[in-house]
């Protein structure tokens, strides 16, 4: 097992779109089987707030262009995690790239269920720290809107779905295996809200990152297994029937000890309140 696997997986699909031939070299083993690793197979229909973010023209068309997954907050905001939209990712400032679409409601990639919406707007949390994973959130808005159904409720700070021990369900097109089996379908993982003070301890610092619970929560299982996976990122932690998490960083994917770390969903609310208040989030790049 390699311990700094979760810098070197920041950037994953694009190693997977410039690299197809060497797919996450050094990639750990996981101790289970399967989601996000460790998970099962769903229908979106079962969690339709998550949606895929997709580039065809820069990650290619096998998996209909996913890259990062995100969630449907309103019926023309979606949000995802920043470090998917970093310049390294995309080649591009986010608002440069083309083809930058939301597909939601579709549960195998390849099938034309649900629909393809363009990104009309991505700002990237000015707050974002790349280096330390802090403020790791986007606000995407959509040129189309979506069903309300597809909408999920955000938790605000004090929302008792942040207790520990609380079971949430985390959803994603990611790696099913921590050795780059990117999925072509939904799957989804139950874990439970860890005390902060073991994601703490978890990671007290170094080349994986550090654990700031002002901005971060994590999750996972004592004995390693559910866990997300790269390209699982920006995708939706959900507990009692909200949204307390986006995939954000971790060290490998299901192992014992290094439980999955999340954006903690508080601040992206508090994030957008600042921003309506009239402190515009700036564009990327600008
Ligand atoms: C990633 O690099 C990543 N096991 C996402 C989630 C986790 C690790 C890495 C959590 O996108």
């Amino acid at each position: 097992m390699r311990p700094s696997l979760a810098r070197a997986l920041i950037r994953p699909l694009v190693l997977a779109a410039t690299l197809t031939a060497i797919p996450l070299v050094g990639a750990a083993p996981v101790a289970a089987d399967s989601v996000v690793v460790g998970g099962f197979p769903i229908d979106v229909s079962q969690a339709p707030w998550t949606v895929a973010l997709s580039s065809r023209d820069r990650f290619g068309g096998t998996r209909a262009g996913q890259f990062c997954g995100g969630v449907a907050v309103a019926r023309t905001t979606v949000i995802t995690a920043a470090h998917c939209l970093a310049e390294g990712v995309l080649g591009a400032p986010p608002n440069r790239v083309r083809d930058l679409k939301v597909i939601a409601g579709r549960t195998h990639l390849l099938s034309s269920e649900g629909q393809e919406i363009a990104v009309q707007d991505a700002r990237v949390n000015p707050g974002y720290d790349s280096r330390t994973n802090t403020g790791d959130f986007a606000v995407l808005t959509l040129a189309k809107p979506l069903p309300q159904s597809a909408v999920v409720a955000m938790a605000g700070a004090g929302d008792p779905a942040y207790k520990p021990g609380t079971q949430a369900l985390v959803s994603g097109w990611g790696d099913t295996t921590g050795e780059g089996a990117y999925a072509r379908r939904l799957y989804a993982a139950h874990v439970s809200v860890l005390p902060d003070d073991q994601c703490a301890r978890a990671y007290p610092g170094g080349p994986d990152g550090t654990f700031q619970a002002g901005s971060m929560l994590c999750a996972g299982e004592a004995a390693g297994g559910p866990d997300a996976c790269q390209g699982d990122s920006g995708g939706p932690l959900v507990a009692a029937g909200r949204l307390i998490g986006l995939v954000s960083w971790g060290s490998g994917c299901g192992r014992q000890g290094s439980p999955g770390v999340y954006t903690r969903v508080s601040e992206v609310v508090r994030g957008l309140d600042a921003a309506s208040a009239g402190r515009k989030l700036p564009h990327k790049g600008s």
